[in-house]
């Protein structure tokens, strides 16, 4: 009888409909709920050991528990108990699962560790967040039977820390955010024109003298609030640190060395490696935003330069990709330089587009060299691609629908839709009353993010599988503090993973957003800002 009011209790502060973001594939309420209590058990085998041990974590972060206990004894039953086991025979794709809740158990079954992991994001959202008063009277799951997979493999959440450095400790919050909704990538813009954030043992003056703006008139020390010079940046034990996070978290980091253009960090620490040879050669490490003048030389003394960072870069990045940049090179200093326009004359190039892919084609050999494989913006197509260039498609689809034809892997990543630089609320009045912050420039509401198909048009199923997936960009240059950086990113982030994961059959802006509030309310629970949903306009 006690059992009884118990139960009825518990069934009694559940939420009415399970709400997940991003929706799962198939989903099916059950009857009544599996009770979760201080010392509810997470049952695992022995190659979950990771993902088991974060998920008690975060269940204990939640019962009050410091973790949840283990086991990982597979004979003994227990009722209160989830188990996680692996099953790659489930007709799934990667990061496939299924979750089984009722009042008997929990259950969840990944085809690998990543949908192993994925079962258990969705069993977090499934719970009161955390901290909450719900927890007092005793939390429960609702029964529900799911069987889940994602659309794409390539989940990107793309983050610059090159504009302003931000601390790893944010880094890793942010990880678990991305996690927290089945994103897998983060492409991190670790160098720029205003700083360079990436130590490399064999260049040392690469953040000594390019992780720091340049402080001289008239700009001087814009941004920096104690007059000390603006800028920093992460060692390589950081980055391993924060890559390693990551991983445990089924994420890949992807870094980004920026290159030939948006050098100008680089360029500034070894003048040598731009175009010294034309006139009034003075590079510095920007303090103002835009395209800039600096680009690198393609001469062989640069080329050993980007193969040595490289090599240090490949060390502490084990990411399948890497970025090269290519966006928003300015071809002119090429053109002006005598020793370019000898090394133009020499190889048959025409202009500095046959210039920009001479460049890339050379720096595709020395990543494939460390068995790497090479990705780029757009603007790598220009004078022709790289045999084996996967490409970053961010201004517009004629290029992705080009490069897919072709042949080439594609990850969609258009200004159009994916560019959360922009504004979510009217920038008037919002901007005015402190509510919106100041933004590059644009309009990008969430409800317009969600209503992206990152397949263009234009291209048969067999083109259609070059779209590896969907990334949206975090570009900072009016991000100089974190909590602007979260503003920014919640809660669009909720958006941009339902693109990449929901069957397109099943996305629903309405239904989205009545999901929306419950995980918005996890957000708040544990302290990271978001902004409050545009509604959009009535039609
Ligand atoms: C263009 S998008 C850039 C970035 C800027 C951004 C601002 C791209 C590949 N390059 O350097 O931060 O615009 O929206």
């Amino acid at each position: 009888m006690r059992k009884a009011l118990l139960a009825a209790a518990l069934v009694s502060c559940l939420a009415a409909e399970p709400a997940i973001i991003p929706l799962p594939k198939e989903m099916k309420a059950g009857e009544g709920s599996f009770p979760i209590v201080p010392n509810t058990s997470v049952r695992y085998e022995g190659a979950l050991d990771q993902v088991a041990k974060l998920f008690a974590d975060d269940l204990g972060a939640r019962t009050g528990n410091r973790a949840a206990p283990l086991r990982e004894d597979p004979l003994i039953e227990l009722a209160s108990e989830i188990r996680l086991k692996l099953d790659p025979a489930l007709p799934l794709r990667p990061g496939g699962y299924k979750l089984e809740v009722s009042p008997e158990g929990t259950m969840v079954t990944g085809k690998d560790m990543a949908g192993v992991w994925y079962g258990t994001r969705s069993l977090l959202q499934l719970l009161p967040p955390i901290g909450s008063a719900d927890w007092k009277k005793g939390a429960a799951i609702p029964a529900v039977s799911i069987t889940d997979e994602p659309r794409f493999g390539w989940r990107g959440m793309h983050l610059d820390v090159s504009r302003h450095l931000h601390a790893v400790e944010d880094i890793k919050k942010f990880i678990d955010w991305l996690a927290f909704h089945k994103l897998n990538t983060l492409h991190w813009h670790i160098t720029d024109d205003q700083g360079w954030r990436v130590e490399i043992k064999k260049y040392p003056k690469l953040t000594e003298i390019g992780g720091y703006r340049d402080s001289t008139p008239p700009y001087g020390n814009r941004d920096s609030d104690d007059g000390k010079r603006y800028g920093g940046f992460y060692t390589q034990e950081q980055i391993k640190e924060v890559v390693a996070y990551a991983a445990a978290r089924q994420i890949a980091v992807v870094p980004e060395i920026d290159m030939p253009g948006h050098m100008a960090a680089a360029i500034t620490a070894y003048p040598e490696l731009g175009n010294s040879d034309i006139p009034n050669y003075s590079p510095k490490v920007r303090n103002r935003w835009g395209i800039h003048f600096d680009t690198l030389a393609p001469t062989e003394e640069t080329f050993k330069f980007v193969d040595d960072v490289l090599t240090e870069i490949c060390a502490i990045f084990p990411s399948t990709y890497i970025h090269i940049g290519g966006d928003e090179a300015p071809k002119d200093q090429w053109e002006q330089s005598p020793r370019v326009r000898e090394l133009m004359k020499k190889e048959g190039m025409k202009d500095g587009h046959d210039v920009q892919s001479y460049f890339v084609k050379r720096v595709e050999k020395i990543l494939a060299a460390k068995g790497r494989k090479l990705i780029g913006w757009d603007e790598i197509r220009e004078g022709g691609l790289a045999p084996n260039a996967t490409v970053m498609s961010w201004r517009g689809e004629a290029g992705a629908v080009a490069s897919a034809k072709e042949g080439h892997d594609v990850v969609m990543a258009s200004t159009s839709h994916l560019y959360l630089d922009h504004y979510q609320l009217p920038k008037n009045p919002e901007l005015a009353k402190g509510v919106e912050f100041e933004a590059w420039g644009g309009f990008q509401p969430i409800y317009n993010v969600y209503s992206y198909d990152p397949v263009p048009k234009g291209l048969n199923a067999e083109e259609a599988k070059h779209i590896l997936g969907v990334q949206a960009q975090l570009w900072a240059e009016y991000l100089k503090t974190w909590d602007k950086v979260e503003y920014t990113a919640f809660p669009r982030i909720a958006a941009l993973a339902e693109i990449a994961w929901t069957p397109v059959e099943k996305k629903n802006y309405e239904d989205f957003r009545s999901r929306l509030d419950p995980i918005m309310a996890h957000y708040k629970a544990a302290g990271v800002r978001h902004a409050q949903p545009l509604a959009p306009p009535k039609r």
